[in-house]
């Protein structure tokens, strides 16, 4: 297998940047680069970091090093890393020694998936490795944290296990099929499956917890004008971003801001205030709150002490399954007036109430402290096949029928756990990987 290296800190200017090199070359090919201070290199430790000269065919310079040795390293291989001052041309001359010295340019992901094949990381631990890199949020961060732990394969690899005992116990009844021993092994069969089928069902149900948790929940704040939305967008992000005037029709474009709440990203969008406009600026930029409040999980539909027909009117126009009506300004009125919860932008009462409100609304939180959810599709898609054949399992009336059943059910699983999943997909899923990694 080929060796090879990749720089895997961002490219640029830094305190420090870091070239991984992984494969039986690695450490000739560092000897050949590094000198330690004081230490010879038969001397050198895995583990262990040495201060010593990097030397390229154009410059050198004092680096750190450190040695992995087989099998006790990320990828499994004997792997280095040369931790050197950050700088492009520090670390590009570097790496391209390594390259002249026999090494070869590793592809995204390849540390990791070359970890995965042997046996290193399982396959939906590397996906929690991805995550937790591309995490955007805390939530997201700690979702990819307990897929690195192993909590999802843990559980899969169990079952897959329990499901080829099962399997073993159908076979034999099949060999010798005395009528009391096929309906033992079926009934007792049944009642295993039926755990699974808990199990799996509490998995599944962590689907929706999980979509918010990835991709942040949408939440657009939509009104009349003047009623203070862009007063909310401001008090919710805890900075001015929106401009606010007493002038109706204020805000012309749709304007996006991120804040997070306890871990989970709200993506939020202020809008231009609904009413009939001759402006043709104005006019398009009602057309986007539209758009808005089409795309959104949530919708804050603002109103104040004005409450009004015009707003109802608005309101039933609306058509969503989520919208919260808030009422602002209650440093004026402090009314309920037929909406969900009172707020005031201006002096920041009940802006954590509504932060909460819209959390309970779509974050389940066992969930979140059960800690193990199914965030990436691949693994939702394997669990509802396991669970389907699961499912037919559990009616079949005869030890051969539910065998078939059974097996896809292990299969389905195994896509999970890495035992049953294809070199394509598996190329997939490290192309995300980013290089280095
Ligand atoms: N007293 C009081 N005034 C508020 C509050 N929130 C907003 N306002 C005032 O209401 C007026 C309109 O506020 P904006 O945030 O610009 O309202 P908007 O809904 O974005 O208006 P458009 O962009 O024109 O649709 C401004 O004068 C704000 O200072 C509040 O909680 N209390
Ligand atoms: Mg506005």
């Amino acid at each position: 297998m080929r060796t090879i290296c990749a720089i895997s800190t961002p490219i640029g200017t830094g305190g420090i940047s870091i070239i991984r090199m992984s494969g039986e070359q690695s450490l000739v090919i560092a000897q050949k680069i590094f000198s330690p201070y004081g230490v010879k290199w038969q001397d050198i430790e895995p583990r262990k970091m040495y201060l010593g000269k990097v030397k390229t065919k154009n410059f050198s310079d004092q680096a750190l090093f450190v040695y992995f040795k087989a099998p006790n390293s990320y990828t499994g291989e004997n792997l280095v890393e040369f931790h050197l001052h950050g700088g492009n041309a520090l670390t590009m001359g570097t790496l391209n020694q390594c390259l002249e010295f026999g090494a070869q340019m590793a592809e995204p992901g390849e540390f990791t998936k070359r970890g995965f094949l042997n046996g290193k990381i399982s396959l939906s631990s590397a996906e929690g490795v991805i995550e937790m890199i591309n995490a955007q949020s805390e939530a997201q961060v700690n979702a990819g944290y307990n897929l690195l732990e192993g909590a999802l394969n843990k559980k899969c690899v169990k079952m897959q296990d329990e499901i080829t005992d099962i399997l073993a116990e159908l076979e034999a009844a099949i060999d010798y099929p005395e009528e009391d021993l096929e309906s033992m092994a079926l009934g007792e069969a049944k009642k295993r499956i039926k755990g699974f089928l808990d199990a799996l069902k509490k998995l599944k149900d962590t689907q929706n917890t999980a979509r918010f948790v990835k991709d942040g929940i949408k939440v657009a704040i939509a009104g009349k004008p003047n009623v203070g939305k862009s007063s909310l967008l401001n008090a919710l992000i805890e900075y001015d971003r929106a401009i606010v005037t007493d002038i109706p029709g204020t805000t012309r474009d749709t304007i996006d801001e991120v804040f997070s709440y306890k871990g989970v990203n709200f993506i939020l969008t202020d809008t231009a205030g609904l009413r009939r406009a001759d402006d043709t600026i104005e006019k398009l930029g009602i057309e986007r709150s539209y758009k808005s409040i089409k795309g959104a999980d949530v919708v804050l539909f603002l109103i104040d002490n004005t409450y009004s027909k015009e707003d109802q009117k608005l309101l039933e126009q609306i058509q969503k399954k989520n919208i919260i009506i808030v009422k602002n300004k209650s440093d004026v009125s402090d009314t309920l007036n037929g909406a969900d919860i009172l707020i005031s932008a201006k002096t920041g009462e009940g802006i954590t109430e509504l932060k909460e409100k819209m959390y309970n609304m779509f974050i389940d939180r066992k969930i979140i402290s059960g800690g193990l959810m199914l965030t990436h599709s691949r693994h939702l898609a394997a669990v509802n096949r396991a669970y389907n054949s699961l499912k037919n399992a559990l009616i079949a009336d005869q030890p051969d029928l539910m065998t078939i059943d059974l097996k896809e059910a292990w299969q389905a699983l195994g896509e999970i756990t890495g035992s049953t999943v294809s070199e394509a997909i598996i190329d997939r899923i490290f192309e995300k990987f980013c290089l280095g990694k």
